[in-house]
């Protein structure tokens, strides 16, 4: 029995030693499929997130794919008109061609242009210079002209002269105004004297227009009125004081509207004072217009506010005047200035001198008056 207890351990133990190999072995597999198991795993996480990648790639190829397509077509337009283009410019290229000719020609005018104002500038530059060299002379000249013309006042405030035969002989010869002092003035005054061919002349009136009223009053025509270099009366002060200071010639130009030209000269002439409302002594009469002013000597000077003529009724207000009117008048170098013939005034109110035209409705288109000192 022991024998056999014996025997069945022993077997037993042999079994169990197979068995725990067994075992073993079995552990071991079980550890090496564990870990191929693994291996497996991880394999797979990897080419999921590889086929994901790919995924994700491919897609944006497609996109990449996509927008390279339209590029191209829209390249494949932008081609087109290109094409177009080109075809277009080659159809304008020679109606270039041509315009670029005419530039080129315009280009060479330009040029020579250029060319042809650069020298005119030197040449104004030249004549720059010149006028220049002019100007500094002429503001040195008119610096000794001052020099001389203060020195010239020095003279005249010692020697004023009494009239334009003296400022003649001052060394003066071209007409204009002049400052000259009259015997019986307080002051200088300017006055208009006209140099012609070595004759000197006061000119004491001038009608050269319409501008200026003579329709004036007493006070106005006792002192002058009006602009030395047109219309003016130098006063009835001023006459006096010339005509009784030495021996003048009247002479009275006229200028008609048909163009000619008179005068009538008087070698006796001189106004009273105003003691004497500057009455008129007038005579010895040449000339090519005729006497019109012998008819006045002796007669009193009037105004629209003085009335000294010898008719009842008031000359030089219906005349619209000064001068010494009779009853009333042959001449009335004072009128209105009317253009030629006039008949829409009631008056014969125009600048007469009726020896002329004979008609008092004939206004003339230009008088003057002026004195020549006489020489005997
Ligand atoms: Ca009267």
């Amino acid at each position: 029995m022991l024998d056999l207890l014996k025997d069945t351990v022993r077997d037993l133990k042999a079994e169990w030693v197979v068995v725990k190999r067994d075992v073993i072995d079995l552990q071991t597999e079980h550890r090496s499929i564990k870990m191929g198991q693994n291996k497996y795993s991880n394999s797979s996480f990897h080419i999921s997130e590889s086929i994901q990648l790919l995924t994700s790639k491919l897609s944006t190829l497609e996109v990449k794919n996509e927008n390279l397509t339209n590029v191209l077509k829209s390249q494949s337009d932008k081609n087109d008109n290109l094409n177009g283009s080109i075809q277009e410019l080659n159809d304008h290229n020679e109606e270039y061609t041509v315009t670029a000719d005419n530039i080129k020609n315009d280009l060479r005018n330009l040029e020579a242009n250029v060319k042809s104002v650069d020298k005119d500038l030197g040449l104004l530059k030249d004549d720059n210079a010149y006028l220049k060299t002019l100007v500094i002379a002429s503001l040195k000249s008119t610096e000794v002209n001052h020099d001389r013309t203060k020195e010239n006042k020095r003279r005249v405030i010692t020697s004023i002269p009494k009239d334009c035969q003296d400022v003649s002989e001052m060394g003066y010869d071209v007409s204009g105004v002049y400052q000259i002092k009259p015997e019986g003035a307080e002051e200088p005054d300017n006055i208009y004297c006209e140099f012609l061919n070595g004759t000197a002349y006061t000119v004491i009136q001038r009608r050269t227009d319409g501008l200026l009223s003579f329709n004036r009053q007493w006070i106005e025509y006792k002192f002058g009125f009006g602009n030395l270099y047109g219309s003016h009366w130098i006063g009835n002060e001023w006459i006096n004081f010339l005509t009784n200071q030495d021996e003048y010639t009247l002479r009275i130009d006229i200028w008609d509207w048909e163009g000619k030209k008179h005068f009538s000269e008087y070698r006796i002439f001189s106004i009273g004072s105003q003691d004497v409302d500057y009455q008129i002594h007038v005579g010895g009469y040449t000339g090519n217009a005729g006497d019109s002013l012998s008819f006045h000597d002796g007669m009193k000077f009037s105004t629209e506010d003085m009335d000294n003529d010898l008719n009842v009724r008031h000359c030089a207000a219906e005349n619209k005047s000064g001068w010494w009117f009779n009853n009333c008048y042959l001449s009335n170098l004072n009128g209105v200035y009317h253009v030629g013939f006039y008949s829409h005034s009631q008056y014969s109110d125009g600048i007469v001198w009726l020896t002329l035209k004979e008609n008092d409705k004939y206004s003339l288109r230009k008088v003057e008056m002026k004195l020549r000192r006489n020489t005997n």
